[in-house]
């Protein structure tokens, strides 16, 4: 039957109309939902690049039989095939044009003697000709490797970057380069913005979703090369034989993408699981129990990486209740787990009420006087800064305090300071002015990162954890842009003399786009991201004043919980005469625990930098600052910039409509209107808490904040996500 022209007509309009109907009621097909992270391996646009790529893949020559070489395998068949839009011949035998992979073991024309110095994990690429073929070969010593190598040269390709002629040595800065999933076994997770935990405790060890090879693929892919699988308030249960099966089976999954399994420990372990009497560290049957535990461990993962401790912090049993020092402690678990080649985690985030002195402070008072005094394969973990994961924060004079004891970096990677999982704050930023700052601990250039790779007192192991923004959204981490801090945190703990700005770029072309004006206009947003939330939360050295217990949103005003140094006002210190906290050599001397000149700058007003003016100082409401305003006047334009920032951004995303995916474009541009929202929430809170005690004007030019102080105070998150439970 013979349709007619019009009827033809009008049914491609219905047709027509139902895609643009679908669209408008967000149906997405075959639309990016987030979860294949910076692994998209999207066609390469540009054809001429695609056959330069060609002519060097002519086909793939990949050595060994083991589960990682396989790995190797399958991701070239996926990733090649999807970017050169062909499919991938695997030959097992030299040829031209080849890529080939391997290691001395597996291929004799490797020369042992050339990879000398790469150790267990580095590789080289190189384009080179072997038996008279033009080949590029990725080689290491160990099967891993080759893996990394070829995420790397991967990389290359989804950068758009030239593979013609390469000479590539990479070794990792830093030994242990693990993620803290703060995972309780119920799948809450604390501080976790991104759904449940990705481990299904209850379904382990026979059900292996998907998801944990995937996390295991995209974590090789950035070099992270351990896991810590839970909280680090730590339920005794997971040492018992029921959940050690459990963590085999995932340990078993990760091994072969070189990603190690390490437990959180709860130090009472023995008297809550063990029927002890007590976890006396120097106990001798307490010392049994733990190296007991250490041998049932390992009967079942040899590799296991070790123990992370949360002690005397919180609430969290401890040596300091029977009287020991937390080297004892530490050192008891080193013990325990030295002869199978395990370490300790030693968390160096401690404060106590009773200890009388100043929060910033303890920390260093604590572990400074036990330098020398830990077993070799004990780390201390401290976290960038001296309180609590702020928006900024100065380091922690811990880094480079200790020329004995590596100092481990703990960076928080998920929101909970940073308004939650609808903010978008690129965190390279902040982990690269951390690891950048100068400690001066061995003269000028001794910076925190040297103290951290271990290469300023040669130390004999470094590391550096980061804590999980991963849980079971979709897209990980229930924000398409925050995948990136994810991304950052490991190509930063391989190498932290990788710029913020260059990792920001790689993650834009292999996430989101190649376009040269989407890659620049996301990547300007994502720079001045932390600046901008700084500025509408803590300028100026202003921190911890988010809401009480959750964190989330303005809490300027909290007081009167069980310690002070929960509180906001302890920390602001907002009163007729000025605000900030007195640090100074006239405060509390924090500034001594620095070293000279950073203490010497830090001490005085006019020379330390303006961001952490308030971090050090207590300064009158009219003190006058760098850019010629009183305090006041400039903390008020500070929180209208970074309001006024926001919504810039907003403007600014809303360019690349059309440019990127239409689910990732929508699922931030909702997240950017949050944002907004509150960063304008934050202004107003702010601004009208602390008028009360300057009592002075909205300064000229700015509008009122809108709302009242009331309302504001009056606002009550029950259900925020993430809280301790
Ligand atoms: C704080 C969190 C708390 C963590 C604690 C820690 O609010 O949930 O348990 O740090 O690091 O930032 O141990």
């Amino acid at each position: 039957m013979k349709i007619p022209k019009v009827s033809r007509l009008l049914f491609a309009v219905f047709i027509l109309s139902l895609f643009s109907q679908a669209s408008n009621a967000q149906f997405y097909f075959n639309n990016e939902d987030g979860y294949r992270l910076w692994l998209k391996y999207d066609a390469i646009a540009d054809r001429k690049l695609q056959k330069a790529y060609s002519k060097h893949i002519g086909s793939t020559y990949i050595a060994g039989e083991s589960d990682t070489a396989n790995i190797i395998r399958q991701e070239l068949r996926y990733a090649l095939g999807s970017m050169l839009n062909h499919n991938v011949e695997f030959s097992d035998n030299l040829k031209k044009n080849q890529l080939v992979i391997g290691t001395p073991d597996s291929l004799d024309f490797i020369n042992r003697d050339e990879l000398k110095g790469l150790g267990d994990e580095g590789y080289r690429i190189r384009s080179q000709k072997i038996d008279g073929k033009n080949v590029t070969l990725i080689s290491a010593n160990s099967d891993v490797g080759t893996l990394y190598g070829t995420y790397h040269f991967l990389r290359l390709l989804q950068t758009q970057s030239s593979i013609d002629d390469l000479n590539i040595t990479e070794t990792p800065k830093i030994d242990v380069r693990v993620l803290n999933h703060w995972d309780n076994l119920d799948r809450h997770v604390e501080r976790g913005y991104a759904g449940e935990s990705i481990w299904d405790w209850h379904k382990l060890p026979d059900y292996k979703y998907q998801r944990y090879y995937d996390y295991a693929r995209a974590n090789a892919s950035i070099g992270i090369n351990g896991t810590v699988l839970n909280n680090v308030n730590a339920a005794p249960l997971i040492l018992t034989p029921h959940y050690l099966e459990k963590v085999e089976a995932l340990a078993t999954i990760f091994r072969p993408y070189g990603l190690k399994v390490y437990l959180s420990v709860k130090f009472s372990s023995p008297q809550l699981i063990g029927g002890m009497k007590t976890s006396d560290p120097l106990d001798k049957e307490v010392q049994q129990w733990w190296k007991e535990k250490a041998d049932e461990i390992y009967k079942r993962i040899p590799d296991f990486g070790g123990f992370l401790v949360k002690a005397n912090s919180e609430g969290q049993p401890g040596p300091g209740d029977f009287g020991r020092t937390h080297a004892e402690g530490a050192n008891m678990l080193a013990d325990a787990l030295a002869p199978h080649g395990g370490i300790v985690m030693w968390r160096a985030f401690v404060y106590a009420n009773e200890k009388n002195e100043e929060r910033s402070k303890q920390a260093y008072s604590e572990f400074k006087p036990l330098d020398g005094k830990f077993r070799e394969n004990v780390l201390v973990q401290v976290k960038n800064g001296p309180i609590d994961f702020q928006p900024r924060e100065p380091f922690s004079p811990l880094f480079g305090a200790t020329p004995k004891t590596p100092m481990m970096m703990e960076f928080q990677v998920t929101m909970e300071y940073l308004g939650f999982s609808t903010h978008l704050v690129y965190l390279g930023t902040m982990y690269e002015e951390a690891l950048k700052t100068d400690t001066h601990a061995k003269g000028k250039g001794s910076t925190v990162g040297k103290v951290v790779d271990g290469s300023l007192f040669n130390n004999s192991i470094s590391g550096m954890a980061g804590v999980a923004n991963i849980g079971s959204d979709r897209n990980w981490t229930g924000h398409i842009m925050l995948q990136s801090n994810w991304y950052v945190f490991g190509r930063m703990a391989w190498d932290h003399e990788l710029g913020a700005k260059t990792i920001a770029d790689e993650w834009i072309h292999m996430t989101l786009s190649d376009e040269p004006q989407v890659v620049d206009t996301v990547s300007d947003l994502m720079m001045a991201s932390r600046e901008i939330t700084v500025n509408y939360m803590t300028p100026l050295g202003l921190h911890h004043i988010m809401g009480v217990g959750h964190h989330y949103g303005p809490g300027p005003w909290v007081k009167d919980l069980g310690r002070d140094d929960w509180t906001s006002v302890y920390y602001h210190r907002a009163a007729k005469d000025g605000i900030g906290f007195d640090r100074s050599p006239s405060g509390v001397n924090a500034v001594a625990q620095y070293h000279s000149p950073v203490r010497d700058i830090y001490s005085s007003p006019e020379t330390i930098p303006e961001e952490l003016l308030l971090w050090f100082h207590h300064l009158s409401w009219d003190y006058k600052t760098k850019s010629g305003r009183t305090l006041w006047d400039e903390l008020v334009h500070r929180y209208y910039q970074g309001a006024e920032d926001v919504s810039k951004m907003l403007t600014s995303w809303k360019t690349l409509e059309g440019t990127i995916d239409d689910q990732q474009f929508n699922q931030v541009l909702m997240a950017l209107q949050i944002q907004q929202q509150e960063a304008y929430r934050w202004r107003n809170a702010c601004v009208l808490y602390f008028q009360q005690f300057s009592q002075r004007p909205i300064p000229e030019g700015l509008q009122k904040p809108e709302g009242s102080l009331e309302e504001y105070e009056a606002m009550r998150f029950p259900h925020a996500p993430g809280q301790g439970r």
